[in-house]
């Protein structure tokens, strides 16, 4: 899974993903057009609560992938976003927008001011212009299609045009596609498609130290707004962990905002962890909500999917109050599940399968 992160320049983006990333990437550059990615663990209690009950050799959390994609600066205008930027956000699967909030005046705003919402709508609007273009083509593309009469079914096409319509219609409105609700039909005609302002966004406010979170409403769907320092965030990321420790001791932090930013931006994804557990490895795993048991086990290898016979299955939480493995079956919490079983979140499986 793979979250862009954009913003306008001079917005603290490649401050947040050096905090994200403990990377030391130089903050403060503008006019370049490049994407710096990293792969970051998911913080996850009950991996480590995991981890203290089976003492296993390695411990692997869930994974989300971030990138610094910089360039979008709100001035595509007309002819939309350019070839390797536009690229490089079409194959993100959601985005994490840092919206500027901290005065500085050290740090010149590209449009002379600070206002949050200006910056938010701009970067919406680029987006949605983007998107509108795209529309446009593929609808002459169906059109000729059509006229053509060869290849696809006419009534595979028409129902292409009348959904490439409604977009058209929400685009021209200036309404983000986000918001206009699909069957789970639709959704599957577009999964070859990347557009921008469907993609899911977490709103970052980044506020300067002590500032108060602005009031803010970004009602959209799929989105969520959190705010936080990313420049202190970056200054405990790149504490050594003792010393970080002590720093939001001193704080009264319990938590970093990052940390639940980055669960936050799972979620928003639409994904869940499943644990497997053993003496060797502890270990959480990625899958969408609403997976079979089948395509859970398909996370873990193909083979497993493919020869998938059961599922044993516990609760994290029967798992934790019973006290062990053992102890969950013998009070029967130890579940076989077949493949029609849809996994929880916090499950905890081991799969069954002959290949
Ligand atoms: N005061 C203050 N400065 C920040 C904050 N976040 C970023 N900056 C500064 O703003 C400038 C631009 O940050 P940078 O992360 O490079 O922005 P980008 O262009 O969006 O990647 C740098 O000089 C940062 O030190 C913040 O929360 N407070
Ligand atoms: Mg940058």
């Amino acid at each position: 899974m793979k979250l862009g992160i954009i913003g306008l320049p001079q917005s603290g983006k490649t401050t947040l993903f050096n905090a994200l990333t403990r990377a030391t990437q130089p903050t403060g550059i503008t006019g370049k057009i490049e994407v710096h990615t990293a792969v970051v663990d998911v913080p996850d209690s009950r991996v480590d609560k995991l981890t203290a009950m089976f003492q296993p050799k390695k411990t692997i959390y869930a994974k989300v992938t971030y990138a610094d994609i910089a360039g979008l600066d709100g001035s595509a205008g007309k002819s939309g976003i350019s070839g390797t930027l536009l690229n490089n956000l079409t194959q993100m699967d959601g985005f994490i927008h840092v919206v500027r909030c901290f005065e500085d005046e050290n740090v010149p705003h590209p449009n002379g001011s600070v206002d949050a919402l200006r910056d938010l709508a701009a970067m919406d609007s680029e987006f949605i212009l983007n998107d509108l273009i795209a529309v446009e083509r593929r609808l002459e593309k169906l059109a000729e299609e059509k006229k053509k009469g060869a290849g696809r079914d006419k009534a595979v096409i028409d129902r292409e045009i009348e959904l490439f319509n409604r977009f058209h219609e929400q685009l021209s409105q200036d309404k983000l596609l986000r918001d206009l609700p699909l069957s789970a039909e639709e959704e599957k005609m577009l999964a070859g498609f990347g557009f921008l302002s469907r993609k899911p966004v977490l709103v970052v406010m980044n506020l300067s130290e002590g500032q108060k979170e602005p009031v803010f409403t970004y009602d959209h769907a799929h989105s969520q707004v959190v705010a936080l320092q990313a420049k202190l965030e970056m200054d405990i990321a790149q504490l050594p962990p003792d010393e970080a420790e002590m720093f939001l001791q001193e704080y009264g932090i319990t938590e970093p905002s990052l940390n639940r930013m980055i669960r936050l931006s799972y979620d928003l994804l639409g994904l869940q962890s499943f644990f497997t557990v053993g003496p060797d490895e502890v270990r959480a795993w990625t899958t969408r909500r609403g997976a079979t048991a089948p395509e859970a086990a398909g996370e873990i290898h193909t083979d497993l999917q493919k020869g998938f016979i059961r599922a044993e299955v516990v609760s994290y939480d029967d798992l934790m109050t019973l006290g062990g493995m053992n102890e969950a079956k013998g009070k029967g919490r130890l579940r076989l599940e077949g493949k029609d079983y849809i996994v929880a979140d916090g499950d905890i499986l081991n799969i069954r399968f002959n290949i």
